[in-house]
């Protein structure tokens, strides 16, 4: 069992005896542990394997908890969560998946009201229920709801990251045998949608059965839902289909184009090649030869079916029928679509000092690790309690701290910043004076999502008259799936980017990416220019920022767009305004 699989069982158990209002340390236990085990950088059965007295290295870890882990390490199961689970009716647990619904709301709406699932507490909700409940009221009842849209949304697809890595699993394991010559992962999760239904993975294999029979043996297989020779389905224990194909190697390229999509640029890209006289399907590019008969003239590699139809190779990120192939006719597609290898540093970072988990150094350290040629240290600003963000005492104490830091470091430039609250009236949640000291200021939104369009946009406007914001961070303030973007006319707010000179930040942290592919096209045809924060509260979420590099080529974003792709020399000019 992989430690995300462990650290989720102990999270869903904490839950559970929250619900059955068991001893609050003994919940605290598992929630602990949990944590604990996600920032784990090795796996908890190699641990084990080495020398399982190990085991007791990890903090919060007791005796009890120990025997657990060891036990689903050798069964693959823990009976103790089977047991619990039996206690619940199906679907009463999924309430928790609601944004906004913890174990202590659960476990009244159930008492209460007798509600058993999310159906049953959408129709209460609808019904006024929940009004005259104690701690809940009309408010929470209109949240519930709105939580409920969002998981219908989501539900039966997966985040990005996620389905990235299952797939990369998938592929190593595949590789194992040396059966494959060729693997590539198509569908949305190559094209970079944000959230993915199912894996599509495509193959040139010497021995297609052996091939399948391999594929089927995937340690995280549920089922297999149908098997063939050229295509394959099973369904994962965590939930996602995957569907495996064998293809020709001389017919590749057509089917790695047919597979990935999208459906509506198939659609777009085969009625432009029947103009040409040509048919376009997953098995080649065809054209009318002697006799009547097809004759096959493009397919091995997708460059070749595409110079085929006159056309430049479409990254796969464009390919949602958005102009991509008109401009591709015209030889017209951006020429240097950002790419991960432009990035030379990272400017949203969080520390110990308020809500993050790793010192300044080791953020220091890490940076380098990477290459970066700076970083920024970017904590928060007073307003937002429940990260313990600081007031202009505490961030000069810091600032004095990142610069003594920085004066001992050769290779990379640390920036002393801040992510400042953008109050409810516009407001800074920070003095000028203090302001003035730091050399990036991210101004962002984290509370009254809820203002009405009018309010929110001159909210945030009149932030970005404060003349020493740099940033405007995760500007729409939508999370995936648990909330909706913020009420605002972001073309006058990219606008008034463009013209101050504010940054709009791709921000990579959890389910935020936001701004989002679309904003990121718009706010580049206003003239705005960009940041790809990772926004990063742990050392290992550094690597978010890939993410928010698809989400700008998704937007058409190239490397000029974007302010971290630059020297340290031209970022320092950049930010001075
Ligand atoms: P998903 O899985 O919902 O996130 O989205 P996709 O884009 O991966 O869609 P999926 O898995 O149903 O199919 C993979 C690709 O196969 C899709 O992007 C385009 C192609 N495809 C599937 N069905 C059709 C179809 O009926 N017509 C055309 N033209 N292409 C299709
Ligand atoms: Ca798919
Ligand atoms: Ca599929």
């Amino acid at each position: 069992m992989e430690n995300r699989e462990i650290a989720a069982i102990f999270s869903r158990i904490a839950d559970v005896l929250e619900i059955k209002g068991e001893n609050v340390f003994k919940v605290r236990a598992y929630r602990v542990a949990s944590q604990n085990i996600v920032s784990l950088s090795r796996q908890l059965g190699d641990i084990y394997k080495e020398d399982p007295s190990n085991l007791d290295n990890i903090p919060g870890i007791g005796k009890d908890l120990k025997e657990k882990i060891i036990e689903m390490i050798k069964t693959g199961e823990l009976k103790q969560y089977n047991q619990l689970m039996k206690e619940f009716s199906p679907g009463f647990l999924e309430m928790l998946d609601l944004s906004g619904l913890g174990p202590k709301k659960v476990k009244k709406l159930g008492d209460e009201l007798g509600i058993k699932n999310i159906d049953d507490l959408e129709k209460a909700c609808k019904k006024g229920k929940l009004e005259h409940i104690e701690g809940m009221g009309a408010k929470t009842q209109e949240k519930i709801l709105e939580a409920i849209e969002h998981f219908r949304k989501a539900e039966g697809r997966m985040l990005l990251p996620e389905a990235d890595r299952l797939a990369g699993e998938i592929v190593r394991y595949l590789l194992r045998s040396k059966n494959f010559r060729k693997l590539e992962k198509a569908g949305s999760l190559r094209r970079g949608r944000e959230t993915v239904g199912d894996l599509d993975i495509l193959a040139i294999a010497d021995d297609a059965e052996k091939a399948m029979d391999h594929f089927i043996k995937f340690p995280g297989v549920e089922s297999v839902i149908a098997k063939g020779h050229t295509k394959t389905s099973i369904s994962l224990r965590e939930g996602p289909q995957v569907d495996l194909r064998v293809i020709d190697a001389s017919c590749f390229g057509a089917a790695l184009m047919y597979f990935t999509g999208s459906k509506q640029h198939n659609v777009e890209l085969r009625r432009i090649a029947k103009g040409q006289g040509y048919k376009v399907s997953e098995y080649g590019v065809f054209a009318a030869g002697a006799g009547g008969k097809e004759k096959m003239v493009a397919g091995r590699t997708e460059e070749e079916v595409f110079r085929k139809l006159g056309m430049q190779w479409i990254p796969p990120e464009l390919r949602e029928a958005l102009g991509e192939i008109e401009a591709a006719m015209k030889d017209a597609l951006p020429a240097g679509l950002i790419e991960m290898k432009d990035i030379q540093g990272d400017l949203h970072l969080h520390t110990r000092d308020t809500d993050g988990r790793a010192s300044i150094e080791e953020t220091v350290e890490e940076a380098k690790n990477r290459g970066y040629k700076y970083i920024a240290i970017t904590d928060h600003s007073k307003n937002v309690r429940i990260a313990h963000g600081m007031d202009e005492k505490r961030l000069l104490d810091q600032v004095e701290r990142v610069r003594k830091i920085a004066q001992k470091e050769k290779g990379i430039k640390i920036l002393a910043g801040i992510e400042v609250d953008i109050l409810e009236g516009g407001k800074l949640d920070l003095a000028d004076h203090v302001l003035k000291e730091l050399d990036i200021v991210i101004a962002a939104v984290h509370s009254r999502f809820k203002l009405d369009k009018d309010k929110q946009t001159a909210r945030i406007l009149k932030a970005m008259d404060n003349k020493y914001v740099n940033v405007l961070a995760h500007p729409s303030g939508r999370l995936i799936t648990k909330r909706t973007e913020i009420q605002a006319d972001f073309d006058r707010i990219f606008r008034k980017a463009a013209e101050e000179n504010i940054f709009l930040e791709i921000n990579t942290h959890g389910e935020r990416t936001d701004l989002n592919d679309v904003h990121c096209r718009r706010a580049k045809e206003l003239g705005a220019k960009f940041v790809i924060g990772s926004d990063a509260h742990r050392i290992e979420q550094l690597d978010q920022i890939k993410y928010g590099i698809i989400t700008a080529r998704r937007g058409w974003l190239e490397r000029q767009d974007v302010l971290n792709t630059c020297s340290a020399s031209e970022l320092f000019k950049a930010l001075k305004k």
